[in-house]
This record gives structure tokens, C-alpha cells and sequence, in this order.
């Protein structure tokens, strides 16, 4: 391993080793430790310029970070928080246990919180600080796994009843339940922030740190102490997700950010790095990543047995085994340990000799030991400069002896025998007698006992409960009629996309009186692509330095404006990143009581495609805001191909529940969507928030036609109504976002050309009129004694005669999906395959989407249903360059 330490390298004397440690340690203590390490550092570079090859490591040796003679005194009653906690651990496994006696296999989990009970605790007892008006509050993380933990300290603390306890995992039962995992959703008074999807809460706790030091500097909230802290699991940390962002955290200094990770060296299935060492290979990844890490592997009952140890041996022994090997010493018995771990060096032995066998098995880990978990946790909270990792070493299952503790399948474990249940009861010395302990009760000291008195006192003295959600933001109060305004008159010719619609919304909402501080633009490195380069001077990119250079665009009228105050959040290329900043600002109604409201653009492919679980979870958090998909459309962003021409983002947003979904065509619906969804979501506070589809095809702007807000907001409306009504050929057309079009110019040949009269209809929204037809149907129903209710896509559509065609640069299941609520059948046009790269033209006539098709589409539907004879379908498909043997786009 990197941080052996050989104690004999060729040949060298001990002796020798021994003066040299010596002189270290009294410079040590007559200097002090920073001393300390620059004489090591002006001692490796001199190495260096004398040829000697060092090796390179980025790790400290298999010991505690924190020396004893630097850790300070524990604080708190240890006795007591013991006792505590061990109810805590007591109420915690009931929960589960019962669970699933009731429920075969209603799951839950007991050996992670077993394992880190010591981590939360005293957190909950010195550190986490709740919200409050005078105090914006620490911001936890807590591990999904180990949620079982925090229902049963809320439940000591009074907060969650008994019957809530029962109902873990059975929120569907009177009187309600408990989620499964943090869920802001299912339960929002209590939790914050949805974790158990592994990897998510690393990251978004990393851009929340950011966050709130964005907030500072923006002047929207005084600069505080808070902490964000965010609880993982070891082998959470294969996600790419988990470690991907911690260099943003240390080039931004966040030293309100601390990590704690729960090194039990096991996963669901085993050890997570049995080969090799988890805690050395996290360290060197974080240390090389600038962070301040501290190790706590070793509990105070290993102190005095490292004091003996003056020749540095037993940490190397330490840092000798693999994990695998680790894991088997903690389920081993103190002979065990003291023939393979000690037994390896006579002098290692002799180190122990006088501990009994019972002792060494009681050797406890620095992740069970309160006194080293406060001093890490100190040291953390104290550090300046950079954020904290504590890679705290645990056992998994702590506790549950045979029951599980440190084997493989302990992760899984839901059930106990009933000696397994007594032996769990003495060891935590729970006052059940053997016959009521086999019932698992909750238990619940009464108010006025010490237990329970200490707890709320601690918490009291910490600001009160965590975790707790509350919206502590007052709603918006203006209706921005006149900021939209000017939108809902079309471009008088000029020809802009939507994209260039919406940032010119987006110029105006930065200049508002009331909104204009609260809008905070994030752009994964795509802003020019969207035409956003204009803000980058007016609004400035947020750096926390400001701008320690001078642009090389300085000169021209666009440069690149980096500001401490800046607004935009330029997050460089990560859009998982992007989504954490969104959450951050989406959800800082409530965890900061501001509203603030993001805009979050980015290359559409690469939103729900890529960073679905992150939507997902801003779901759950009942994030507000605006995500807009740039350069869409499967046909209208030209030239891409493959991999960035996106067919598909409107149907990845449907299974979001609370997501509304627009593809709209022109700025006057953008404008009404926005200014909507301002209202709904902050002054309201309805818990939704948006995706807009917005496209990179210039065309002029129509003015909007009439009051057809209502119909935008709720999916569709008829833009175009036939020249003729009374013609004989009729059809209805559907078009969206830039496709619209399309359809419109098929209005202009079916009527100039067959004598077909069609309505176009814009259709912003085949999401909202899905969910209000499944809506609807399932109110008729359940309601069969009642008037039915009719789909609104079925109004709209009551009276439009003729056939029907819908297009879009979406896959065909999008207009499919509400087909049946609609008159007569429909023939659907859309995007489904992998493309080309190709210009715009040419990628509608592969995927058969445009004019022609629509139009082909309309003659054939008429034919089908015998209002046109063959010869002109015939003599259409030869008129409109229709190439009938063309390949399947599909497919091909
Ligand atoms: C993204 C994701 N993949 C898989 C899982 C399923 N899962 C839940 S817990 C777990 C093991 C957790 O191990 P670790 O992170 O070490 O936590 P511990 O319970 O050991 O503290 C797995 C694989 C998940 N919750 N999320
Ligand atoms: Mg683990």
C-alpha cells in the first residue's frame, strides 16, 4: 500500500528510523505542527533536487486524522446519549421488524443505521442547527438507507406518533404512515431532501453549498455559519455521480460543505473494496481533489495500545490488510484477532499481551466512538478554506450479532429470532423483559425522564427539530401582465426563434421590479448556442473571486463579464450539475424562505435523457422553476445527427407527475406559459414546475389570436381556422412547436391545391391533455351516477368536421396517446428513428413530417374514408415529390 511505512529498508538500523521520528516529534511540540510540516516539505524538495525519487502519494497513513493529544473534550453526557441512542437503535429496528411481520417482505433496512447511529447522533446533539427565522439552519443530507433511524429519533423526540412507527412502510393505512425513504413529496413537513437514489444527494449537496455562498454574494441572504452536510454510504461512492463534482466544491472554497461518509467496507452484496481499501482509495481521491480530509478509523479504546507502539509498527499492520480481511476480523473473536492481526509481527503481540481476548473483539471502530466522531466533527465545522470529507470506519449491522452483523447478507436483513431479538436488547440494555422483547414494542421513556429530557434539551439549545420542511418564502404578489406584454404581439415579420423569444423574456424578467433579482439564468456552457451572450455583460456570470483577469473580449460590447455579484450561474459542461443549481434555487423557498426562480437552458438531448433521476428527485423536492430544452426538435436543430437531435425529451416528461410540459410554437405562448407559471408556482405556491421545448428555426412571430391563453395553458387551440368552412373536404390539423408550420403550409396547398378546408390547431401541450383525459375518464368512472365529463380534447374537437392529422418532431405516441378522445381515428406524423445529419429540409422529408406528408396524410385519410377518389392521391404523391420506396426512418 501507499502509506506503508517500512520500518527496515535496506538494511537501515531501527535505531536510526527511531532518531529520526524522534526529532519530528519534538519539533512537534516545541513548534507546533505547521512547523511540523514545512520542515517535511522543504525536506521532500530537497529530496527531490538531490535525485531521490519519491514515490507519489496522495494518502495518509491507516490512522486517525486527528491526533489524541488535538481532540477536545467531549461535550456532551456520554452515559446518557448512549442510552439514547440505544433506544434510538431499539425503535428503529422494531420499525422494521414489525414491518415486515405484518407485510411479508415489505422491506426496510436496520444494518445501515446501525452502522452510522453514532454519525447522526452526535450530529443531532451538537452540530446540526435548525432553521428558524433568525437563523437559516444547518442543511442535512441523511443517508435514504438509513431513514428507519431518523422516523425513531423523531419519535423519542415526540414528534412522530407510535402509530406512524407502525405504519413505516404503509402510508396507505389509517391514519397515515411513513415513507420508505427522505421523500419531500410523501412527507413535507419532514424531510428536505430525497437521497436514496445513490450518487443524487453528493452532488446536490455540493451545488447547495455553492448555492448559498451565490445567495451571500448576490446580496439575497446574509453570510452565515450554516453548514450543509451530506451523510453517504461507502460504496454510494462508485456513482459517478457521488464524486464527479467535489473539484467545484474545493475550487470554491466551500468550507460549508462536509461530508460524512459511512465507511462500513460493505455494499448490498459484499465488501465494497475487498481487495483493496475503500477508506485509503476515497482519501487519496479527495485529498488529491484539495479537500480536508479526516480519517476516523480507530475508537479510544486503541489509544493507549498506539501510544505503546513507538516504532510505528501497528499502523503499518493497519494499513497491511485489505478490507476483506478487515470484515472478517470484525465477526471474529478476540483470539482470532489477536493470532491473525497481531500475531503477524512478535512485537505487535506484545504490544497486546496484556489485553484479554474479550477486550480485543471489544476494540471498537473511531465510527462507533462518540468522543472521535465529535472531534472529527469539530475539526470539520472549525476548518477554513476548503470543504470536509470524515470517512468514518463503522461496522455494518453494529450490533445485530448474529443477526448480521458485518456478514454479507446484513444489508438485507429484516427479520430476527427471538434470541436474536433478547441478545439485541441487552446488548443496548433496553428495559424489556425477555417475554415483551420478543413483541419488539416501540419504546418511549416518559416525558420527564432524563432520557428524553436531555434529548430536547440539546435540540432545543440547537434551534429545534431536524429534519423539518416549512415554506418560509411569501408569495409573489405582482401579475406581470406589462413585462409579457410586447410578447403577445407577434414580431411584425421579423423572423426569431423561440429561443431568441425567450431571452428576450428572459432580458425583461432580469430588468423587473419584483422579479428581476430573483431570476437565476443557469447555462451548462451552451449560452452562446442560445444566444444568450448578450447577458453575459448586462447580468455578468457568477464568480466567487469575481474576474482576476482581464477577458480577451474585454474590448467588445459582449465579453465575458465575470462578477462576484454576477446572476448567471455559467456551470461549464455538466448538466447534472446545471440540475443541482436548479434544485438548489428551485427549492429555495423553502429551504432558504427566498424565491428564487432558475431558467435553467440547456442542449434538450442532453436534460431528460441524461439527467432523468436528477429531474426526478427535483420532483420529489417539489422544485419551482422553468427548465427550457434548447435546440429541439428532432427535424428543426439541423446538422447534429444522432446523438443531439431530440425527438424524445417530450416523452421522457411524461412519467413526471408534477412536471407540465409545453412544445410551443410561438413567443405569445411562451410568454403566457411563463407568466403562468409564475403565478402558479410563486404566488400560488403550486408545487409544479416546468419544461418548455424552445427551438432554434428563425420564422416571424404572429401577434396572438385572440384571448387563446386558456387554451394554451391547457394543451391546444385553433390557431388557424379554414378560409371556407362550408367547403366539402374538410380536415382538422395538428401542429406543435416548430412543426406548426408545417402544418400550416399544408393548410395553404390542401386548400389552393384539393380543395380541402382544414383548421390548423397549435397543440402546446399532449401532456396536459393526456392527463386531463385520463383525469376525466377516471372521474366518470368512479362517479357512474353523474353527468360523464367530457375530455377537453373531445370539446375542442366536437364540432371540427373532417379527418384528422396530427404532426410534430416528437415521437408519434405523443398525438397517439390522446387519439381516443378524439372523434374520429387519427393518422399521427412524427419523429421516430435515429435521424441524420442533415439540414432541416431534407430531415422532414426523411421523417415525413412535413408540408407534404401533412398533406399527403390529409388526402389519404380522405381517401380512406371515400370522399377522394385514388387518382388524385395518386397524382398528389407525384405533385408533392413523394418518394414512396424511401426507407423507413424508423428503422433505418
Ligand atoms: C442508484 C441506486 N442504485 C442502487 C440502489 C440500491 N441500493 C440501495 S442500498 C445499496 C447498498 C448501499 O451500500 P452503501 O452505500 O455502502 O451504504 P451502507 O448501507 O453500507 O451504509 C444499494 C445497492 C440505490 N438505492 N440507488
Ligand atoms: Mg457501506
Amino acid at each position: 500500500m501507499d502509506n506503508e511505512i517500512s520500518t527496515q529498508p535496506h538494511g537501515m538500523e531501527d535505531v536510526e528510523i527511531q532518531e529520526w521520528l524522534e526529532s519530528l516529534d519534538s519539533v512537534l511540540e516545541s513548534s507546533g505542527p505547521e512547523v511540523a510540516a514545512e520542515i517535511l516539505e522543504r525536506l521532500r524538495a530537497h529530496a527531490t533536487v538531490n535525485g531521490i525519487d519519491l514515490p507519489f502519494s496522495a494518502n495518509t497513513p491507516y490512522a486517525n486524522t486527528i491526533p489524541v493529544r488535538l481532540q477536545p473534550l467531549f461535550p456532551g453526557d456520554q452515559e446518557l446519549e448512549r442510552r439514547i441512542k440505544s433506544l434510538i437503535r431499539w425503535n428503529a429496528l422494531a420499525m422494521v421488524v414489525r414491518a415486515n411481520r405484518v407485510e411479508h417482505n415489505i422491506g426496510g433496512h436496520i444494518s445501515t443505521y446501525a452502522s452510522a447511529a453514532t454519525l447522526y447522533e452526535v450530529g443531532f446533539n451538537h452540530f446540526f442547527r435548525a432553521r428558524s427565522d433568525e437563523f437559516e439552519g444547518d442543511t442535512v443530507y441523511f443517508q435514504g438507507h438509513a431513514s428507519p433511524g431518523m422516523y425513531a429519533r423523531a419519535f423519542l423526540e415526540g414528534r412522530l406518533s407510535a402509530q406512524k412507527l407502525e405504519n413505516f412502510r404503509r402510508e396507505l393505512k389509517p391514519g397515515g404512515g411513513l415513507s420508505s425513504y427522505p421523500h419531500p413529496w410523501l412527507m413535507p413537513d419532514f424531510w428536505e431532501f430525497p437521497t436514496v437514489s445513490m450518487g443524487l444527494s453528493p452532488l446536490m449537496a455540493i451545488y447547495q453549498a455553492r448555492y448559498n455562498r451565490y445567495l451571500e454574494d448576490r446580496g439575497l441572504k446574509p453570510a452565515t455559519d450554516a453548514k450543509v452536510w451530506a451523510f453517504l454510504g461507502d460504496g454510494e461512492t462508485d456513482e459517478p455521480e457521488s464524486l464527479g463534482a467535489i473539484t467545484l466544491a474545493s475550487r470554491e472554497k466551500l468550507d460549508n460543505l462536509i461530508f460524512v461518509i459511512n465507511c462500513n467496507l460493505q455494499r448490498l452484496d459484499g465488501p465494497v473494496r475487498g481487495n483493496g481499501q475503500i477508506i485509503q482509495e476515497l482519501e487519496s481521491a479527495f485529498r488529491g481533489a484539495r479537500w480536508n480530509v479526516i480519517k476516523v478509523l480507530w475508537g479510544s479504546e486503541w489509544d493507549p495500545i498506539f501510544e505503546r507502539d513507538t516504532e510505528g509498527l501497528l499502523v503499518k499492520r493497519m494499513g497491511e490488510l485489505v478490507d476483506g480481511e478487515y470484515q472478517k476480523l470484525v465477526v471474529s473473536s478476540g483470539a482470532y484477532v489477536r493470532e491473525h492481526f497481531f500475531g503477524s509481527d512478535p512485537r505487535l503481540l506484545q504490544l497486546v499481551e496484556p489485553l484479554p481476548d474479550e477486550a480485543l473483539r471489544r476494540l471498537r471502530l473511531g465510527g462507533h466512538d462518540p468522543r472521535k466522531v465529535y472531534a472529527a466533527y469539530k475539526a470539520a465545522v472549525d476548518h477554513k478554506g476548503s470543504p470536509t470529507v470524515i470517512l468514518a470506519r463503522t461496522i455494518k449491522g453494529y450490533g445485530l450479532g448474529e443477526a448480521g452483523e458485518g456478514k454479507n447478507v446484513t444489508h438485507q436483513q429484516k427479520k430476527l429470532n427471538e434470541d436474536e431479538l433478547r441478545e439485541f436488547r441487552s446488548r443496548f440494555g433496553i428495559p424489556l423483559n425477555d417475554e415483551d422483547c420478543i413483541e419488539v414494542p416501540f419504546y418511549r421513556p416518559p416525558d420527564d425522564s432524563i432520557e428524553i429530557q436531555y434529548l430536547r434539551a440539546r435540540r432545543e439549545a440547537l434551534g429545534g427539530y431536524v429534519p423539518k420542511r416549512s415554506i418560509r418564502a411569501k408569495p409573489l404578489v405582482a401579475d406581470h401582465d406589462e413585462l409579457f406584454k410586447e410578447f403577445l404581439e407577434g414580431s411584425e415579420g421579423r423572423e426569431v426563434s423561440t429561443t431568441m423569444a425567450f431571452v428576450g423574456m428572459l432580458r425583461k424578467m432580469l430588468k423587473d421590479a419584483e422579479i428581476g433579482k430573483l431570476v437565476v439564468p443557469i447555462v451548462p456552457d451552451e449560452a452562446r448556442t442560445f444566444g444568450m451572450e448578450s447577458l453575459f455583460r448586462t447580468a455578468g456570470i457568477y464568480s466567487s473571486v469575481g474576474q482576476k483577469y482581464e477577458p480577451v473580449d474585454v474590448n467588445t460590447l459582449l465579453y465575458y463579464k465575470e462578477a462576484k455579484d454576477g446572476q448567471i450561474l455559467e456551470e461549464g459542461i455538466t448538466e447534472a450539475g446545471s440540475m443541482g443549481s436548479f434544485i438548489a434555487s428551485g427549492t429555495a423557498y423553502a429551504t432558504h424562505g427566498i424565491n428564487t426562480i432558475p431558467f435553467f437552458i440547456y442542449y434538450s438531448m442532453f436534460g431528460f435523457q441524461r439527467i432523468a433521476d436528477f429531474i426526478w428527485a427535483a420532483a420529489d423536492m417539489r422544485t419551482r422553476g422553468f427548465m427550457l430544452g434548447g435546440t429541439s426538435g428532432r427535424t428543426t436543430l439541423s446538422g447534429e445527427g444522432l446523438q443531439h437531435q431530440d425527438g424524445n425529451s417530450q416523452i421522457l416528461a411524461l412519467p413526471v407527475p408534477n412536471i407540465k410540459a409545453y412544445d410551443p410554437a410561438f413567443a405569445y405562448e411562451i410568454a403566457v406559459i411563463i407568466q403562468d407559471g409564475i403565478r402558479r408556482m410563486y404566488k400560488d405556491g403550486e408545487n409544479v414546475f416546468y419544461y418548455i421545448t424552445v427551438m432554434n428555426e428563425p420564422y416571424a412571430m404572429p401577434a396572438m389570436p385572440g384571448n387563446v391563453k386558456d387554451g394554451i395553458l391547457r394543451g391546444m387551440y385553433r390557431f388557424r381556422p379554414a378560409t371556407n368552412a362550408k367547403a366539402k373536404l374538410r380536415a382538422q390539423l395538428f401542429g406543435s412547436g416548430a412543426i406548426l408550420n408545417e402544418a400550416l403550409r399544408a393548410q395553404e396547398i390542401l386548400e389552393t391545391k384539393y380543395s380541402v378546408a382544414a383548421d390548423v390547431w397549435s397543440v402546446t401541450s399532449y401532456k396536459e391533455l393526456y392527463n386531463d383525459g385520463i383525469e376525466t375518464e377516471r372521474w366518470n368512472r368512479l362517479h357512474p351516477g353523474e353527468k360523464p365529463r367530457v375530455p377537453y380534447v373531445s370539446k375542442c374537437l366536437a364540432d371540427a368536421p373532417g379527418v384528422l392529422v396530427a404532426a410534430s418532431d416528437y415521437l408519434k405516441t405523443l398525438p397517439n396517446m390522446i387519439s381516443k378522445w378524439m372523434p374520429r381515428r387519427l393518422a399521427s406524423l412524427g419523429t421516430d428513428g435515429f435521424g441524420r445529419s442533415e439540414g432541416r429540409t431534407s430531415l422532414r422529408d426523411f421523417f415525413e413530417v412535413d408540408s407534404r406528408f401533412i398533406t399527403l396524410a390529409t388526402l389519404y385519410e380522405l381517401f380512406v374514408e371515400g370522399k377522394i377518389e385514388r387518382s388524385i392521391l395518386d397524382k398528389a404523391v407525384k405533385d408533392l415529390g413523394i418518394n414512396t420506396d424511401k426507407p423507413n426512418p424508423v428503422i433505418s
